[in-house]
């Protein structure tokens, strides 16, 4: 994958190297916006949260990539794949994709980095980029994302009470530390934020009347387990629809010198109609 790196692609690594995350201003122009609510109206109603982390008054929509067309452009859109050509290696991945709705009544996230699991000492570079994109405007009323600016650059000890078990912190001094240095992210619908995967965030509470719509991207080193496991959850039919671009992102590429391979054989194969995996032919 390779896309051309533009002025702005620089703007917006810089913002990440200093402050651990940039903001893409109309990234969804109106129609796009458009188009995404009228999917979201459609789609929401039954995928209410588990848990405190995923939100008792929250809805995700996993896996958002394959349940229409509109989310694999914006998948693949360049300004995000020049910002993953610059800090990945070849062949990075799609580690999670899915809708976010926020409704009123919820309470704050835990607050977590979201390459919190690969366990690689910190400081460290970002094994994960993620990106959150508005549907509705972000206020501060109705959950908008809160980041600590430059925590992306903090240890293992400055982040000891970060989100591991699933379900809270359970340092409650560590929330009241960074009560003073959080901020809400405030935009407007079709911006996007793009963070480093060691930044502490979380999404807000929603003490307001309206819902908090929104997605998340992410993506991830080539040598590293994405958060879905797009093999399963993605017929290899659907799959073979999709663009080059989007395969890649999938899973469906070599991290040189062989990993992701299929019986040795390239992973593009197995999308090929009337494959049968060389193990199961008779
Ligand atoms: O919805 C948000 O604003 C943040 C969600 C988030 O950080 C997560 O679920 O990992």
């Amino acid at each position: 994958m390779s896309t051309i790196a533009t002025k702005h692609t620089s703007t917006h690594l810089g913002e990440l190297e200093r402050n651990g995350y940039t903001l893409i201003p109309d990234f969804l122009d109106a129609s796009r916006l458009e188009q995404v609510n009228a999917l979201f109206d459609a789609m929401l109603g039954s995928h209410q949260g588990r848990n405190n982390f995923e939100g008792n008054r929250t809805e995700r929509i996993y896996t958002l990539v394959a349940r229409h067309r509109v989310f694999q452009d914006i998948v693949e859109d360049s300004r995000i794949l020049s910002l993953c050509d610059a800090l990945f290696m070849p062949n990075y991945l799609l580690t999670a994709s899915q809708a976010i709705v926020i409704s009123p009544g919820e309470t704050p996230q835990p607050w977590h980095t979201d390459d919190s699991f690969y366990p690689i000492p910190r400081p460290r570079p970002m094994v994960s980029l993620s990106t959150i994109v508005a549907v509705e405007d972000f206020t501060v009323d109705n959950g908008a994302t809160e980041v600590i600016p430059g925590s992306h650059l903090w240890s293992d000890d400055q982040i000891e009470g970060n989100y591991r078990s699933g379900e809270s912190e359970t340092d409650a001094g560590f929330a009241q530390r960074l009560r003073g240095l959080a901020q809400p992210v405030l935009m407007p619908a079709g911006t996007c934020i793009v963070f480093a995967g060691t930044l502490l965030h979380r999404g807000g509470a929603n003490i307001g009347n309206g819902t908090r719509r929104a997605f998340s991207n992410q993506y991830c080193e080539p040598w590293a387990r994405p958060q879905e496991n797009f093999y399963l959850a993605i017929p290899p039919a659907q799959v073979a629809d999709m663009s080059p671009t989007v395969q890649s992102l999938l899973g469906y590429s070599i991290h040189p010198p062989f990993m992701g391979q299929v019986s040795a054989y390239h992973p593009l194969k197995a999308l090929q109609p009337g494959f049968v995996p060389p193990a199961f032919r008779r």
